[in-house]
Order: C-alpha cells, then structure tokens, then sequence
C-alpha cells in the first residue's frame, strides 16, 4: 500500500533516512512549499528564496532518479498553508496507509507531526555524527556540560584529525592561534555567487509578491540553490581561504563582509551538503600541506564540536528551551535591529549586513548584536525570534542554543560557563570598526563614550549575586572594586540614561 514520504526544505539530502526507508515503486513523496513554514516568523525574503528554490530542484531531482514527487507550491490554488494539512490531503488522494518522516529539527513541527491523524513513522535523523541517544548518554550524570569534552569524543568517533588514539600535532584545540586581529587586506573575494537560473528567477518573483515587506533584500540573490553549486562554494573557499580561515575567525571588518569565512551553513542546515563530507574535505586540504593545523582544527571544531553540540542541547533540554529567561530580562528589541538606524557603527554595520546577505558572521553575531543585546537586558524570546528570522541558516535545532544559551545566557550557563558580555575594547581589538564611529571606544562616560562601554559594568552590577563567584568572572569585579567611586557612579548614571532613552524608542 502507498505510504507517505515527507521531505522538508532543510531535508533536501538524497541520503535522508526516510528516504531510506521508502519503496521508489509504491510510495509517494510530498514536498510543500507552505504558509505556515513561511511565515511563522518573518523570515528573511533571501531565506525563504533559497529554501523554495533548493526544494524545487530538489524535488525534480528525486524524479530523475525514478521517484513519484507531489510537489505543492506555495501559489497552488490546493495549497492547504501548512505541512500537516498537506500531508492530510495527500493521503486523502492516494489513500495511503501512513507517513515516513525524518525528525525534523523543530519541537513545533514534530508535535504537529505527532498531532496528525495520520500512521506516522517518525525516524531519526541520521545526518548527525552524534544521535539523541549518544547525546544524553554522554550528558548522563555530568555536573557540567562542556563542548569541549563532547567535541574529542566526536574527533575518536569520526577519526578526523587523528592519529591513533591521539590528536594530530599533539593537541586538541589551537584556538588559541585564532583570535587575531583584523588584517590590513582579505585576499579572499568572498564566496562564489551563482546567476539566478529560470527556477532560481520564478520563485524570487514570487517572493517578491509574497514576502517583500519582510526585513531583507532578495535581490541581487547569489546563494548555491542545489548540491553541485554548494560543492563548488566549498572547493573554492578551502582552496582560496582555509588557510587562513583559523588567524582571523575573529576579526572583523568595516568594509569586508565574509573575511575568511566558509559561508556554507545555509548549505549544510538544508542538506546540500554532507557535515562529514565537509570535514573529510578540510582535512585532506590540511594532509595535503595546503592549510594548517589551527585552520583545519579550527574548522572542523565548529562542525563535529559545536555544531553537534548545539543540536544535542536543543533536543535534550526539550521543548521550553526557547522561553527560558533565567536573567529576568524584558527590555523590547529596539528598533535599529530591523533599521541599522543607530549611531553604534558596529551594529549598524551588522544589521545591514544582515538585512542584505541574510548572514553575518559567527563573531557579529555574538560579540556585536548579541553581546549588545545582552547588555541592554532585551527579551531573550524577542531576541531568539530576530536572529530566528533574519538568517538563512537559521532553524531551532541550532540558532536557539546559539541565542539563549550561547549569546544570552538565559538558560543560566548550560550551554557556556559564562555569558559572552565585553566592552567596546574587544569590538576594537578585533575589527576596525570603531576607527568609523560617532562615539569614541576610549571613552567610558559622557556623551560620547561608546554604549558597550557603559552598559557592560551596568549588566555586571545587575547581575552581581549570580556572578561575582564565577571563577571566570572574579577579575571583572575586582576591577570594578578598585575603580573610584565619583567615576563608578557617573558609569552607572549614563548607563541608566542610555537605557531610558532605549525605554522611550530612541535610537541611540
Ligand atoms: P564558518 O565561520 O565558516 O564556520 C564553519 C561552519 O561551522 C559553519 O558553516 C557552521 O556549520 C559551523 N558552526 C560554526 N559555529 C557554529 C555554532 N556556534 N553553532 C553551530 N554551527 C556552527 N549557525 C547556524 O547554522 N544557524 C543559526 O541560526 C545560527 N545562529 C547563531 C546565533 C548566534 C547568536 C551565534 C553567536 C551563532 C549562531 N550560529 C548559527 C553559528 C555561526 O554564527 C554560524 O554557523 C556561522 O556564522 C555560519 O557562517 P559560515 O558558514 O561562514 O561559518
Ligand atoms: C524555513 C522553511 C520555510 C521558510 N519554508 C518551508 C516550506 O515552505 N516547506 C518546508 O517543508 N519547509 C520550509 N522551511 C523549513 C522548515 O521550517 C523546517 O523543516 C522546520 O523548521 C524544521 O527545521
Ligand atoms: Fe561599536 Fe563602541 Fe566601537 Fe562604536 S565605539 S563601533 S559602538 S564598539
């Protein structure tokens, strides 16, 4: 009898487990482009542009390999607006017996899955190196949770970077090689931008139509939309930038947007490329004597390390995870996150960035947007919901730890042992955006001081009880301490002003 196969915009990898499971001669595959997936935040027009399009060559790909794909396009006159009620209709056409649906990476999906009055056969997702179950073992029992510790049972799993039983070169993590300083030039264009084909070209007009009041600009649109254009992105990036990806994975520039970065998160989230695959790739390049150690380690930290760790946290922490709030903060998310339209260069910056490309890069995300956020005490939901929104790489699984665990801490430190809170010292260290800013990063009061400077001994005052005992946090207080005490109140005075005039819708 004919069953169901669901295959979601971020499934679109041949190798899915439910397609695994599937009988190319009697099951039917459904693949929807819908209201609901579109709309349940505002999602960045270039996002929803990429996904429908990726789904769409997807989708003919499955035909060409001999499968039978109903395929719903958001303007189909059918189109019940939502997964479940395509998949409902469906069944109704083909009277099939049930559904077989990889997991997917959002608890709001799965439960309506689960809520279907439909046979549903709900597998694993098995493009993680680590599964859920590995996951909670490995979590079992432990006081504390650290990437680190997951991150080399992930290197012995996969053997990547191993030589035995032991890390190549002798460590773990050179980390400590990457966090320099913004170079005077980038000898890397930025990744490879791909003319829009006639598929490409028919839904950026629909997304136009649909979508074009959402924060963003769709055009000119440039993303890899299928498996082979993804590969090319990443030959070309581990030939022209892996090298050097490792030295500046921190840095920052004014006027440059991708640095060394792989730019290859959209690709990888939605399926069009292999996370291991990428990996084997980055080490062969560093087997080959093209890209070194703390490049190649670096690297494939983000994607067995991090990203794994991530995803396990979300599936293993549950449903609620996005509505933690454990540092009470409500301030709203201030205008500018959606108009750049503030004197702060960095954010500014960021922001535009953001609405243009629908991405920026690990360290704007943290250390300018995320790291101002948290400062100014805004809503971690609120917060959750923008970066949700305005990246095309992100989906719950990853961007919510990311944002409330990562970036806001308002899980209360399962996910890092600290919150990623700095003054304007680091944004300055690290890039050159302070050399074009209206507020002076070298003054810490008065008009001029840059608001990084004032809000982060505001947030550690706030904050005090829980975290003047942080081991990692002692020499911020102690410096306080020592501080003069006309000085410690003219910073918490601006501070108040600088938050009451957020309060009242200012830009600030
Ligand atoms: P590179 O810098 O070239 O890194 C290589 C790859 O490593 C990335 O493509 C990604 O797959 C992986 N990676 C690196 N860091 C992380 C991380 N912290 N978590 C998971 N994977 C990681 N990443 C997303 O994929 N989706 C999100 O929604 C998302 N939201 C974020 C929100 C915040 C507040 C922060 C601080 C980080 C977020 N990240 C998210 C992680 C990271 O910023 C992006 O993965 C990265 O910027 C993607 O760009 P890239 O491909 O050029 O990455
Ligand atoms: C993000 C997204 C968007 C914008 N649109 C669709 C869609 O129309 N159809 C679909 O199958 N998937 C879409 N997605 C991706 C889903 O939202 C994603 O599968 C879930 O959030 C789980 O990660
Ligand atoms: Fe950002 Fe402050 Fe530097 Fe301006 S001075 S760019 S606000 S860190």
């Amino acid at each position: 009898m004919t069953r169901l196969v669901l295959v979601l915009g971020d499934q679109l990898s041949p190798n899915l487990s439910a397609l695994q499971k599937a009988d190319k001669d009697t099951d039917i595959i459904v693949m929807a482009e819908v209201a609901d997936e579109a709309s349940y935040v505002p999602h960045h027009p270039k996002k929803i542009a990429f996904i429908f399009a990726a789904m769409r060559k997807f989708a003919d790909a499955l035909r060409d390999d001999g499968w039978q794909v109903d395929y719903t396009k958001l303007d189909d006159p059918e189109n019940s607006g939502s997964i479940t009620g395509e998949l409902l209709r469906r069944a109704e056409q083909h009277d099939a017996s049930g559904v077989i649906a990889t997991e997917p990476g959002e608890w709001r999906l799965i439960e309506a899955l689960q809520d279907m009055p439909l046979k549903l056969h709900m597998i694993a997702d098995t493009r993680f190196i680590a599964s859920h179950k590995e996951f909670e073992d490995w979590a079992e029992g432990r006081k504390e949770l650290r990437m680190e510790w997951f991150y080399r049972d992930m290197r012995r799993k996969t053997g990547l970077l191993m030589d035995g039983d032991k890390p190549v070169e002798g460590k773990w993590n050179f980390d400590h090689d990457n966090r320099k300083p913004a170079p005077d030039d980038v000898d890397f264009n930025g990744p490879m931008q791909f003319t829009p084909d006639e598929t490409v070209e028919e839904v950026l007009d629909l997304v136009e139509q649909r979508f074009g009041d959402n924060f963003g600009t769709l055009r000119p649109f440039w993303f890899a939309t299928d498996t082979g254009q993804a590969r090319r992105q990443l030959t070309h990036w581990v030939k022209h930038a892996l090298p050097k990806f490792g030295d500046f994975q921190d840095a920052m520039l004014n006027d440059n947007r991708f640095l060394y970065h792989s730019i290859i998160s959209f690709y990888i989230n939605a399926g069009l490329l292999d996370p291991l695959e990428v990996c084997e790739q980055v080490e062969q390049a560093y087997k080959d004597g093209h890209a070194p150690i703390n490049a190649a380690e670096g690297f494939i930290r983000q994607i067995i390390g991090w990203r794994e760790y991530m995803r396990g946290i979300y599936f293993l922490e549950g449903p609620d995870y996005t509505s933690r709030n454990v540092l009470g903060h409500e301030r709203a998310l201030p205008s500018f996150f959606w108009d750049a339209d503030t004197r702060m260069n960095c954010v500014s910056k960021t922001v535009a960035q953001t609405r243009d490309e629908a991405y920026a890069h690990h360290i704007q995300r943290l250390m300018v947007t995320g790291n101002f956020a948290l400062l100014a005490g805004i809503d971690p939901h609120e917060v959750h919901e923008w970066y949700l929104a305005v990246y095309a790489d992100a989906y719950e699984w990853v961007e919510a730890p990311n944002v409330i665990g990562m970036s806001q801490f308002a899980d209360g430190g399962i996910v890092g042992s600290k919150p990623y809170v700095s003054s304007g010292s680091y944004i300055d260290r690290m890039s050159d955006y302070c050399k074009h800013c209206d507020y002076k990063v070298k003054d810490k009061t008065g008009p001029d001081a840059c608001p990084f400077n004032l809000l982060y001994w505001d947030f550690l005052m706030r904050h005090r009880d829980r975290f003047s005992d942080n081991p990692r946090m002692g020499n911020m207080y102690r410096t306080w301490d020592r501080m003069d005490e006309a000085r410690r109140e003219t910073v918490l005075e601006d501070a108040k002003t600088l938050l009451s005039r957020l309060d009242a819708g200012e830009s600030v």
